[in-house]
């Protein structure tokens, strides 16, 4: 078969069987599946021989970039070796032993205890049963509102879609966790009116104190962000945000918890996210980067005050997976962290490829579509505007973005469309002639869509 039939062949079988996740399935079947069959580096291939850069790092967990043979090699020996056992009944396995350690070494100061689980939505699912266990083991069995924001992403469990701000999925979603509440995003560029963003940074952190004062303090366990909404379009917060949000977590005796499955592992320019912005979590939910998507892995890291209750006054905690610390997954997550650390991929993104991805995106601002070019580190969100001056926002919304994240695929290039706002998160070992040529591509994309919506 030449390479057209094949795709032709996989896109039926496709159509007739699989169910995409997060995919109007009826529209897929009219445009037909883009199979992807190869990747190295930071470019991907289809069925078809056309290849991409991948703005997107896969869905924003690539970090090493692909085709990294000691990934393979470590998931290979470890699956001869002990392909599983499990961590339950007084057992647990090397590769989960050793990369608690690594994992205690490189997060934050006072994250020293680790839970594993298979998705950023399972490790939000166990914050969850965390935050309960430890205001019931507390004597505050109340304190169980757990505060998020509009528009952020934590994952489509249950748990997940509860926890998370998105109106399209609590729209489909009957029986979503009761105790959660949603208050504002800091979204200054499509929320901010006249305010600076200094400004608008404190109004949205206080936002969460009026809804404490509003449920009552005893009656709230947490409050759960994620330092840079991705999934809700890259929403970088104002520097006045965090700290504020900080502050009164403290005042109010909450606990708080960093959803680091984007930011974590070096997509900011520091490991953790948390140091980005100087978020001291007491919960640390992670994924994606922490095995770069090789295999499945995922994780939560308890801080002091919460493992102190979990561990020595719960008894059995009654929560765990059949795959909680896998040993391949856990095998490969520990190979992962030592290529990052051996070819200092974290300190590369914070002083050299991080401020060169900025500069070159820089240039796209020229462009009658971009708004602005919101970046840290090697994660970026733009904005298409219908008009820059006033920040005002095309009419229908997504319908642009989308135009122009289907201009991109044409062009060669991997982005996201949020809503109007096209995002990236490249791999970390992005060159700086890669970032060119993702530039390059990415203007190109604007313009097909400035034409084809008349304003070019
Ligand atoms: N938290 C955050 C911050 C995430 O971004 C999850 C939790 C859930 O992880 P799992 O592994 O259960 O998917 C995520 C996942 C997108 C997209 O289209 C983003 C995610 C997942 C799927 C699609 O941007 N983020």
């Amino acid at each position: 078969m030449n390479n057209f039939d094949k795709t032709a062949y996989w896109q039926d079988i496709d159509q007739a069987h699989h169910i995409h996740p997060f995919t109007d399935t009826a529209d897929l079947n009219n445009r037909g599946t883009r199979v992807i069959t190869s990747a190295k580096g930071v470019f991907i291939e289809d069925s078809n021989g056309k290849r991409y850069l991948d703005g997107m790092a896969g869905l924003w967990c690539v970090n090493v970039g692909y085709g990294r043979k000691e990934l393979a090699e470590a998931a290979y020996k470890q699956m001869l070796e002990l392909p599983y056992y499990n961590n339950f009944f007084q057992c647990a396995n090397t590769p989960a032993i050793e990369l608690s350690k690594v994992l205690a070494e490189i997060t934050p100061e006072g994250l020293n205890h680790v839970f594993y689980a298979n998705s950023g939505s399972e490790a939000n699912d166990t914050v969850v049963r965390m935050v309960h266990q430890y205001w019931n083991l507390k004597g505050k069995p109340e304190r169980t509102h757990i505060i998020s924001r509009k528009n952020a992403y934590h994952g489509s469990t249950v748990a997940g879609a509860s926890l998370g701000g998105m109106s399209g999925m609590h729209a489909q979603g009957g029986s979503l966790l009761r105790d959660v509440v949603h208050i504002d995003q800091p979204y200054w560029y499509g929320e901010g009116g006249d305010h600076t963003p200094e400004e608008f940074g404190l109004l949205t952190a206080r936002k969460l104190e009026e809804k404490i004062e509003e449920l009552g303090a005893d009656r709230v366990g947490a409050f759960i962000g994620e330092p840079i909404q991705g999934a809700g379009g890259v929403i970088i917060p104002p520097s006045t945000y965090w700290p504020e949000i900080q502050r009164i977590c403290k005042k109010y005796d909450i606990l708080l918890i960093a959803d680091e499955v984007i930011c974590g592992f070096g997509r900011t320019g520091n490991w953790f996210g948390s140091e980005t912005f100087d978020i001291k979590p007491d919960l640390m939910p992670m994924a994606k980067g922490m095995s770069s998507g090789y295999l499945p892995i995922s994780a939560v890291m308890v801080g002091e005050r919460v493992a102190d209750v979990l561990i020595n006054q719960c008894g059995e905690f009654t929560h765990g997976f059949t795959y909680s610390g896998h040993p391949a997954a856990a095998a490969v997550a520990l190979e992962n962290i030592r290529i990052m650390r051996d070819e200092k991929m974290v300190e590369r993104v914070r002083d050299d490829i991080g401020p060169y991805f900025r500069k070159q995106l820089d240039t796209l601002k020229d462009h009658p579509l971009v708004g602005a070019v919101e970046a840290v580190g090697l994660i970026a969100g733009m904005p298409l505007v219908d008009d820059k001056k006033t920040r005002k926002a095309f009419d229908k919304p997504g319908t642009v973005g989308t135009i122009c994240r289907d201009a991109c695929v044409a062009n060669g290039v991997i982005s996201r469309a949020c809503g109007d706002r096209m995002v990236l998160s490249p791999p970390l070992c992005i060159t700086h002639d890669e970032v060119d040529e993702m530039v390059k591509r990415l203007r190109a994309a604007l313009d097909d869509t400035a034409k084809k919506i008349g304003k070019m």
